[in-house]
């Protein structure tokens, strides 16, 4: 047996450098940054070639976050983060079975995600066999058959089925037609640790689990909130937006426990070669609330609006149920509890409840710092009693702005990566597929991990993604994926889910967005939904990185075919010709007619949307629901910290491109905690400090050691720290009620200090 390489990123040995966290984002040194990234990755000629590819109608989709495009787009919208994305998949480095001959799994595991990332492209299929130490070349054919062995050989759910949001509605919408085929909805999917939340939040109040504005919608808004969220860093096209924006005379409110540079200002890029040097100021309000105090602010806001009657009495009246309730449970509430949850005073509250009270047209938009925690479902929903009570909804303007991540993770869902579908959308399917569909709800992903440990797995296969360093606790994480007989990851790059594996292990490396995809048929382009629900196009461009790779839909076809017995549908006809792949999502989905011909329109196409195109709301009474929900308890005990954890500017989710975070300031390291310095003070330590972290849940402990304190500007009794490095403090089953989402923004620890601070580094 090959000893079980640890789970955890391995020590950070780098020097942590600390500067003074930045006041603007963007500007020009992030076009540096990315140029440098580009150029030491894919060389010059490819940089500049391909960054003009990004985005444009004819070329790829960005694959860095879903955020939409304009639809008058003159040249490529200049973005720090999607060209680090697109040149992190375009580089020229490749993973080859040699070097995989050359490096025990063992080996690979003791490298950190960064040297990970780096080492470049999977080129060929390998298998690690049972025992082995090393992965070794295999043929896409035996790989298959492998698999199919396999699955034929156990109940089908005893599978699962794992989605990471890249993938394109062509292949996503196969794979779950493949995998339902198969017998299961055992279809998790990234989305559970991410916007779960705001899917449920949203579904049960406004009838439908999507935002309801468009990037219109963002000209004619009086009032913007950026809730719990990091664009400068994780959507950067969205500065242009809120700069757009403010030009045309909004206000943009800041929630977030952190001052975050891309709201303070922003510079647009492309500007400096316009010669126009000056910077917008984006937010007019930063309410620096302590973490997961949000539904205390929102019941702050939502009783401003009662005192100064600002509540748009015919909306409630014919469109909305619940209202009486709802101000009950507002009412409920002192001020006093709202001051000290979220740590602001009540004129300051007021002061932004005054701008949405004057507000013709309010915009929300939110991301993880809402929706990561136990409350994420019900503090979304109070986003959405403050709307409705004004008749924020489905008007010029005004609407909710989830903003999702991965840039096609609204499309998957869409077209069918759910473990808990309606019955309604297997009707469809299975009218559609001609094949009968299983009805029991499957695993989402907390439940699949607890389902690996119970041994209740033989065959986990992951479309993308890095499933062991994006959810919580590796160690129980790593175990429990250890208990599976077979382990498939189809991947564009390497990472630490290859190397903590069931019995046996396979790699398939597929093509990325960038690169040209050529079937039996010709040419082909896939299409994706961005986060306003636009359905577009993407065709990869660049010359495919090994000839080895295979399209996701053609691996999903071969699945099908080595895996089914008898099914009604050519699998292969299918991934030979993306068109036949399209004209089947469109007998088997609503809202997809036509789907080949308006897709391929100058800009795509909208899918439906009732609460935006009409007011119209498809819960069970026909209403918009506003909800009653009592305030969470956020009280910790004595010593006790809430830690969130967090992005840094150089990294996508478990991809670690660089050492920085360029705009909070901090480089070179990442095993960084920030921390009040007031806090810091009171436990007698410095910047550089090197603690132990305890994390608190349920009578259970989890430890982390050598962490080093950065003073940062954070509530007091409230911490930082980067995901994936952090995620083996997060508890398993500490998650949000409703949607099951890991609570990855509260996570209750203790600190220690583990030694003399010494290697203090140089302070600048
Ligand atoms: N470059 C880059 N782009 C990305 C990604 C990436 O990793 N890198 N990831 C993509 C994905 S999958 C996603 S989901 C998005 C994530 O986008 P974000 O949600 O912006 O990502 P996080 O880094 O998790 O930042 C969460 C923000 O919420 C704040 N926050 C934490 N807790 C609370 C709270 O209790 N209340 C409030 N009001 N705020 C809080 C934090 O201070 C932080 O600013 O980005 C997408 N885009
Ligand atoms: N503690 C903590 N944990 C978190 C979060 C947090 O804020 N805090 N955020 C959560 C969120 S919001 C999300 S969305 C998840 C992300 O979870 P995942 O989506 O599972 O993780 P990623 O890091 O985005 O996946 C990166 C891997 O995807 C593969 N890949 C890249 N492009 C492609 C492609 O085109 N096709 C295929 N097949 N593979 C590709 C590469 O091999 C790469 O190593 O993490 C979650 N985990
Ligand atoms: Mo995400």
């Amino acid at each position: 047996m090959r000893p079980a390489p640890s789970a955890r990123t391995p020590p950070d040995n780098h020097k942590l450098r600390l500067k003074k966290a930045k006041s603007q984002a963007a500007g020009l040194p992030a076009v540096l940054s990315s140029s440098l990234h580009g150029i030491s990755k894919m060389g010059i000629s490819k940089t500049v070639k391909t960054l003009s590819m990004v985005n444009q109608k004819d070329g790829f989709d960005c694959p860095g976050c879903a955020w939409p495009d304009p639809e008058h787009r003159t040249s490529f919208e200049f973005c720090e983060n999607g060209a680090k994305a697109v040149a992190d998949e375009a580089m020229k480095a490749k993973v080859t079975p040699e070097f995989f001959s050359g490096n025990s799994v063992g080996d690979l595991a003791r490298l950190s995600d960064y040297e990970l990332n780096r080492l470049g492209r999977l080129s060929h299929p390998v298998y690690l066999a049972e025992g082995a130490s090393h992965y070794a070349m295999i043929s896409w054919e035996d790989a298959f058959s492998k698999i199919a062995a396999k699955l034929n050989a156990s109940k089908p759910d005893r599978s699962v089925f794992y989605t990471s949001g890249r993938t394109s509605n062509e292949a996503a919408f196969l794979y779950q037609a493949f995998v339902r085929s198969h017998g299961t909805n055992n279809l998790p999917d990234c989305s559970n640790m991410c916007h779960e939340s705001s899917g449920k939040g949203l579904g049960q109040t406004i009838g439908i689990g999507k935002g309801t504005v468009t990037l219109d919608d963002f000209n004619h808004a009086d009032v913007i909130l950026v809730i719990g969220q990091n664009p400068g860093t994780n959507h950067p096209r969205m500065l242009t937006a809120l700069r757009d924006a403010k030009r045309n005379g909004a206000k943009i409110i800041h929630v977030n426990p952190l001052p975050e540079a891309g709201l303070a200002k922003f510079k647009h890029p492309q500007d400096y070669m316009k010669l126009d040097f000056d910077a917008t100021t984006l937010a007019d309000v930063h309410l620096q609330v302590r973490i997961g105090s949000d539904a205390a602010l929102m019941k702050g806001l939502i009783k401003t609006q009662l005192e100064h009657d600002a509540v748009d009495t015919d909306f409630i009246e014919t469109k909305t149920s619940h209202y009486a309730s709802m101000v009950e449970a507002a009412d409920n509430v002192a001020w006093e509890r709202i001051s000290q949850d979220t740590g602001l005073g009540r004129a300051t509250i007021e002061h932004a409840g005054t701008m949405l009270a004057n507000s013709k047209a309010t915009i929300a938009c939110w991301a993880m710092g809402l929706t990561q925690h136990r409350n994420g479902v019900a503090v979304i929903q109070e986003v959405v009693n403050l709307l409705l009570m004004n008749g924020h909804v489905g008007r010029r303007g005004a609407g909710f702005c989830p903003v999702r991540g991965h840039s096609n993770v609204q499309g998957d869902r869409t077209v069918g990566i759910w473990e808990a579908p309606s019955k309604a959308f297997l009707d469809d399917l299975e009218a559609g597929l001609g094949i009968p569909m299983p009805q029991d709800h499957g695993y989402d992903v907390v439940n699949a991990i607890q389902a690996m440990a119970d041994g209740a797995v033989d065959v986990f296969f992951c479309m993308g993604g890095n499933f062991l360093s994006a959810t919580p606790d590796t160690d129980f994480t790593a175990k429990a994926i250890s208990n599976v007989g077979l382990t498939v990851q189809v991947s564009t790059k390497l990472n630490r889910s290859h190397l903590v594996t069931g019995n046996e292990a396979l790699i398939l490396p597929c093509l990325g967005r960038t690169e040209l995809d050529v079937q039996a048929t010709g040419e082909q382009f896939v299409t994706v939904e961005n986060s306003m629900g636009i359905v577009h196009r993407s065709r990869g461009k660049l010359k495919p990185a090994s000839p080895h790779l295979r399209s996701e839909p053609w691996i999903v076809a071969s699945l099908a075919e080595a895996t089914l017995q008898q099914s009604p549908l050519k699998w292969m006809d299918l991934a030979s010709d993306y068109d036949a792949i399209r004209e089947l999502m469109q007998a088997s989905l609503a809202g997809f007619e036509d789907y080949n011909e308006r897709v391929r329109g100058e800009v795509g196409f909208a899918l439906p949307n009732p609460p935006r195109d009409e007011q119209r709301f498809a819960t069970l009474d026909g209403k918009a629901n506003f909800t009653a929900h009592a305030l969470p308890n956020i009280d910790v005990p004595p010593k006790h910290y809430v830690m969130m954890t967090l992005r840094s500017h150089d990294q996508y989710n478990t991809t670690i491109y660089g050492l920085h975070d360029r705009y909070r300031g901090i480089h070179g390291h990442r095993r960084v905690l920030l921390m009040n310095a007031e806090d810091m003070v009171e436990r007698g330590w410095k910047a550089h400090q090197s603690v132990d972290i305890t994390s608190h849940f349920n009578g259970e402990t989890r430890f982390a050691e050598t962490w080093k304190l950065v003073p940062y500007d954070i509530p007091r009794g409230n911490l930082a720290s980067y995901f994936p490095e952090a995620n083996a403090l997060v508890p398993l089953h500490s998650t949000a009620d409703v949607s099951n989402t890991p609570t990855s923004k509260w996570i209750v620890c203790t600190l220690t200090a583990s030694g003399s601070a010494h290697d203090l580094g140089e302070e600048e």
